[in-house]
């Protein structure tokens, strides 16, 4: 299997997140991706390529045109009213207060976001950018007849809505892959988002179409972030009534309940009979994963990927979450060892 990759992910770094109370230090950082990089590497999973350039129109497909300004100039807003430190939101239009778009930098920002995790820094923009041309890059490749592809995207993107950033993800990698793949025929595609977290944008982006199957095994958001999208109930509206599917597990669930929900989620793929399926690779279940209640163990994620490449499509894995920092790779590769063995 090939990987994409830039290098340019190193241009996201933010400082802080507020977890439990308290300022640590931001558990999406760099090392994650090089570690993921160095396993690939390490077990000569294949050839790794440098992402092409498909410009802008792809991602307008998936994002708003102001937001995608907004989000492009706001470092130098920022910088322009002299500051240096990572721009971060901290007022919503939540319920009684109206979403209008206010003029300033700050206020932009809570318009533009759902949460303060997605710090803005002097590179993310451009961090962001390559992120969803690598997602596109390996979408050609599949669109060119390979039966699978792995884009090793930072930073994530299952969180990012049409016009929202949030949860350290700014643009939707699997959604933007998605949609060029119907742009150029697919008739059908099943998103499959094993990430530990509810993928909240994904789920918005397609909440109302039926081109697009999104299903999603994740931290119930009765107790897990992102709290308020992810439950069982929520099932798609209008044309999209029956496209999308949740399987939220409870706290502590390891690889029998799990594996349980990936067999309903497998069996709802195979019935919408999809002509590819994009996967939202979390490895974020982990056992040991800081922020995360799940207990999957190393070897779950070949059965994974073994599970994932019996549904028989083209299949491109799009990287998501994961911050058990030492093992992402270990765990991410070896979903895709597990689905080339199979
Ligand atoms: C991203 B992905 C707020 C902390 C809340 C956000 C988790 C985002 C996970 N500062 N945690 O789905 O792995
Ligand atoms: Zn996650």
């Amino acid at each position: 299997m090939q990987t994409i990759y830039s290098d340019d992910h190193h241009l996201h770094h933010g400082r802080c997140e507020i977890i439990d109370g308290e300022l640590k230090p931001c558990f999406e950082m760099p090392s994650r991706a090089d570690h993921v990089l160095a396993r690939v590497r390490k077990q000569g999973l294949g050839e790794v390529l440098e992402p092409s350039d498909f410009g802008r129109t792809p991602i307008e497909r998936i994002h708003d045109r102001d937001y995608l300004s907004f989000f492009e100039g706001a470092w130098q807003r920022w910088t322009a009213m002299g500051r240096d430190g990572d721009i971060l939101p901290f007022t919503w239009p939540a319920r009684t207060l109206r979403s209008v778009l206010p003029d300033t930098l700050l206020g932009q920002l809570g318009y533009y976001s759902f949460d303060g995790g997605a710090p803005i820094t002097a590179g993310t923009w451009q961090a962001a950018w390559s992120a969803a041309q690598v997602a596109l890059t390996g979408q050609k490749l599949i669109s060119d007849g390979a039966k699978s592809a792995f884009a090793l995207c930072r930073p994530p993107g299952h969180h990012a809505a049409a016009d929202l950033m949030g949860g350290y993800c700014y643009l939707n990698n699997a959604a933007i892959a998605t949609q060029a793949f119907l742009d150029q025929g697919c008739k059908r595609v099943a998103i499959l988002d094993v990430d530990y977290h509810h993928g909240n944008g994904t789920q918005s982006i397609f909440y109302e179409r039926s081109d697009v199957l999104v299903t999603s095994i994740h931290g119930d958001p009765s107790f897990e972030f992102p709290f308020f999208l992810g439950y069982h109930d929520e099932i798609g509206e209008g044309a999209g009534k029956g496209f999308n599917f949740n399987l939220p597990l409870a706290s502590g669930s390891g690889w029998d309940r799990w594996s349980a929900a990936l067999e309903q989620a497998c069996a709802r793929i195979t019935e919408y009979a999809p002509d590819v399926i994009v996967v939202s690779l979390g490895v974020d279940t982990f056992k040991e994963d800081p922020i995360s209640q799940f207990k999957l163990d190393n070897p779950d994620y070949l059965r994974m990927g073994e599970r994932i490449a019996r549904l028989g499509k083209p299949t491109l894995f799009v990287m998501e979450g994961g911050y058990a920092v030492e093992e992402i790779g270990i765990n991410a590769v070896n979903v895709l060892e597990g689905f080339e063995g199979a």
